[in-house]
């Protein structure tokens, strides 16, 4: 019998290059949420995936910007703790996009994790043709000595498999890390919360989706599904409004999208409530940063 491998994986990468939607991918489930506005992830979100060959703990991240508050600055620090203790640091850049000074300041950084091993993953390979891609392969070698180069869509599932073979031989021999049948570490809390946020972030513009935040206040017994009751949290009263809606219009589009994602996780129908509440400039405020949960 060949020895098996195990060990953590996180991607990195500028916000919005397709970090969350490629893990989901890889692991076939939705656990953490995507959106096409940057900075959609907020936390390290780990999955894991039980391979033939081993098991791989993938960590995703929030995307690597420069920080223009507090919240920014913590989710900076956050990646930079995580990337201390992994074995395998897949860098993530889209093929669609060019390689630019975010880029290569990421880059720059990997370096002072000598310990893990570091690949490059072209992402979203679907929206460009195979001359665009062969470039932007190229530059992308010229940036480091990576171990492996792997192009990747998590949209059609081209080469997504090659990606985890490819990470679990680069893993250390070890027994498995965690039990079988655990998946991820996410809660069924923080799931209703981030599907609440997601649904709102699709549906505002501008500074918006960065104001939001969702934090469940309590689960009660309804009389034939639960009652599940979330603040979704905005930082100025004249943001209220806007989520809101029309009538409650807005809201009421959140809620049901929400809806569906929860239930298609718990696997049971819910009610869902969410009341829209202010905590003043919480990207910028420690207290109020803690209070929801960062
Ligand atoms: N066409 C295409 N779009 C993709 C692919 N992967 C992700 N996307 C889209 O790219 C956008 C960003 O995806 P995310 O997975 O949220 O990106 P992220 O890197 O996790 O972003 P942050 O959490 O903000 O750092 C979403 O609209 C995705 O649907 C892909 O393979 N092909
Ligand atoms: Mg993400």
């Amino acid at each position: 019998m060949t020895n098996r491998h195990s060990g953590f994986v996180s991607f990195v990468g500028r916000p919005n290059v397709g970090k969350s939607t490629l893990m989901n991918a890889m692991v076939g489930q939705k656990f953490a949420i995507t959106s096409s506005k940057p900075q959609t992830t907020r936390k390290a979100i780990r999955a894991i995936l039980n391979h033939p060959e081993g098991q791989l703990v993938i960590v995703d991240l929030p995307g690597v910007h420069r920080p223009r508050t507090l919240l920014g600055q913590r989710l900076n620090d956050l990646v930079t703790s995580t990337l201390t203790d992994v074995d395998v640091i897949a860098f993530c850049t889209p093929a669609n996009e060019k390689i630019g000074p975010g880029d290569a300041h990421i880059v720059a950084d990997l370096s002072r994790f000598p310990k893990a091993k570091k690949i490059a993953l072209v992402t979203k390979v679907d929206t460009v043709s195979k001359q665009r891609l062969a470039e932007h392969l190229m530059e992308v070698s010229g940036m480091a000595d990576w171990a492996e180069i792997v192009p990747v869509s998590a949209l059609t599932g081209d080469q997504v498999h090659l990606v985890s073979d490819i990470i679990v031989k680069l893993l250390p021999v070890g027994p498995e890390l965690y039990p079988d049948d655990i998946e991820t570490e996410e809660t069924s809390e923080d799931l209703i919360c981030e599907f609440v946020r997601e649904a709102a972030l699709e549906l505002v513009d501008d500074e918006l989706p960065h104001s939001l935040a969702v934090t469940l206040d309590e689960i009660v017994d309804g009389e034939n599904k639960p009652n599940v009751h979330v603040s979704l949290w905005v930082e100025r009263d004249s943001q209220k409004g806007i989520v809101i809606g029309k009538a409650g219009s807005m809201l009421r589009t959140i809620g049901a999208a929400a809806r569906k994602q929860i239930e298609s996780h718990l696997g049971y129908p819910i009610h869902l409530s969410i009341q829209v509440r202010v905590a003043q400039d919480w990207q910028r405020s420690a207290k109020q940063l803690g209070k929801l949960g960062f």
